[in-house]
């Protein structure tokens, strides 16, 4: 066989991948019979694909490179590290200096005292170790009655048994025999879809006010721990009303239940602080993190976790852990996306530049017609599609459907987003600069005036 490489015709790459490649999200025949795209390379925030096609990426990749793309320095880092030591384990009371390194760095960056981090390979292993360490750690404090670990309906938290079960996804739960027991799910605070005629303030307070009442009902002695992402992202880039998180917060520590903050994709600067706990007022106990702590680079996931939670689950010996726990080339990786985002200040340049700059121009989009709601935190950011904005409808096509209409305008003029049911949500990398972010905003103007055009003619415009 031919060595495959980017040289190749388009059509041969997809006709191997179609027969050998199963993706992930993807009804496989449909992919096959039309080809995927094949991205062949990428530089800051754009990609180039197989014909040759630039296309903006704006959703870093999946809302993970932040640095954006072609960062020579941590290629480099790889390589170093490669050479010195490709790969030691850290079971068996072992260790070494990139973990080592990685681990003291994200303690200094974490809020309050989260001081230690149980290293992964991906954000659904580390919400998995979040499952188990929870538990264990109400076991080690003699209440291994404390199992429970409430959710959110819409939450994303992973893809494994674990964190599927974790996550609120219907069609997730719907394959393999999900949730596992003990996990309990109340509702997302989504004001737009389902807050019907209260105000957005008193929604807040009602949704937090369900932990309470799911505490309630389960019974303290059951419960272990909520997890939430403090923006929900894969859900459709959902933002609590200001009223919800200290609410929470509240519950939380009335009742003495551990508190997950899933930073995967909030976590690193997206928010426009190092953290989403930060932005929102959280303090978790625990907190997930993957994705941007790498830029995507290599692929690495962990717990960071509090003196507390440490002390008690360093007690005795915590039967878990992963080959690739604190893989050396993955940490020399993230240490040197670290320091590039420290000192280039990516993480101020979206609170002060680079938000505020997409924040005025993304807030403007609700003039358009079809746009019910334009909401944005940090340079994570969302429009809700609707026939009717007074009423705050929804399309009385099946759900999904124009927002695939938005999403393919959006591609075919050379803008990635994505489209979750009617909402479409960006998440660029957060190096963009000014001049990008006006491209970005004049290609989602162009994909909804599009979108209008083709769903008024076909008879789509209508409420349920
Ligand atoms: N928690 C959160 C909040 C996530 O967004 C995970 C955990 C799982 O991480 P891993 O590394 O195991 O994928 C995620 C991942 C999408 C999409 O379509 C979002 C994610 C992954 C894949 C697709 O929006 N988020």
């Amino acid at each position: 066989m031919p060595a495959i490489t980017n040289h190749m015709p388009t059509a041969e790459l997809q006709a191997l991948d179609a027969a050998h490649h199963m993706h992930p999200f993807t009804a496989g025949n449909e992919l096959a019979a039309k080809g995927a795209r094949i991205i062949a390379r990428a530089k800051g925030v754009y990609l180039t694909d197989s014909e040759g096609a630039e296309i903006m990426d704006g959703m870093a990749g999946l809302w993970c490179v932040n640095i954006g793309y072609g960062r020579e320095e941590l290629a480099e880092a790889a390589a170093r590290q490669m050479r010195e030591l490709p790969y030691y384990n850290t079971f068996f009371q072992t260790s070494h200096a990139p973990v080592i390194a990685l681990a003291s760095k994200i303690a200094e960056l974490a809020p309050g005292d989260l001081n230690h981090t149980f290293f992964a390979s991906s954000g659904s292993e580390a919400n998995d170790t979040n499952i188990r360490m929870v538990r264990t750690y109400w076991a080690m404090k003699g209440k291994p009655s404390k199992s429970v670990i409430i959710s959110r309906h819409n939450a994303y938290h992973g893809s494994s048994v674990g964190s599927a079960s974790l996550g609120g996804m219907a069609p997730m739960h719907a394959q393999g025999g999900l949730p596992i027991p003990d996990i309990h799910h109340i509702d997302q605070p989504s004001w737009w879809a389902e807050g019907g005629d209260m105000s957005p303030e008193d929604f807040g307070l009602a949704r937090a006010q369900e932990l309470e009442k799911a505490i309630q009902e389960l019974g303290e002695d059951r419960v272990a721990a909520f997890i939430a992402e403090p923006v929900q992202g894969a859900g459709g880039v959902i933002i609590a009303p200001d009223t919800y998180w200290p609410e929470i917060q509240r519950i939380c520590d009335k009742y003495e239940i551990l508190l997950i903050a899933d930073e995967v994709i909030c976590g690193f600067g997206r928010t426009g602080e190092w953290f989403g706990s930060q932005t929102l007022g959280i303090r978790p106990d625990i907190m997930t993190i993957a994705k941007g702590l790498s830029s995507g680079y290599q692929p690495i996931g962990g717990s960071v976790v509090s003196d507390d939670v440490a002390a008690v689950i360093d007690s005795g010996e915590f039967n878990h852990g992963y080959t690739y726990s604190g893989h050396p080339v993955a940490c020399a990786v993230a240490l040197e996306n670290l320091r590039i985002m420290h000192e280039e200040g990516i993480v101020s340049h979206v609170r002060d530049v680079a938000g505020p700059h997409l924040k005025e121009q993304w807030q403007a989009l609700g003039d358009h017609p079809l746009v019910g709601e334009a909401s944005i935190c940090g340079l994570m950011a969302s429009i809700a599609l609707t026939p009717d904005k007074a009423s705050r409808a929804k399309f009385a096509s099946d759900p999904g459907t124009v927002g695939l209409i938005c999403r393919d305008h959006s591609f075919a003029n050379g803008l990635i987003m994505r489209h979750v049911g009617d909402r479409l949500v960006i998440s660029p990398p957060l190096v963009i600069q000014r001049d990008e972010i006006d491209i970005l905003i004049t290609r989602v103007r162009k994909a909804l005036d599009g979108c209008l055009e083709d769903i008024t003619k076909q008879g789509l415009m209508k409420p349920v």
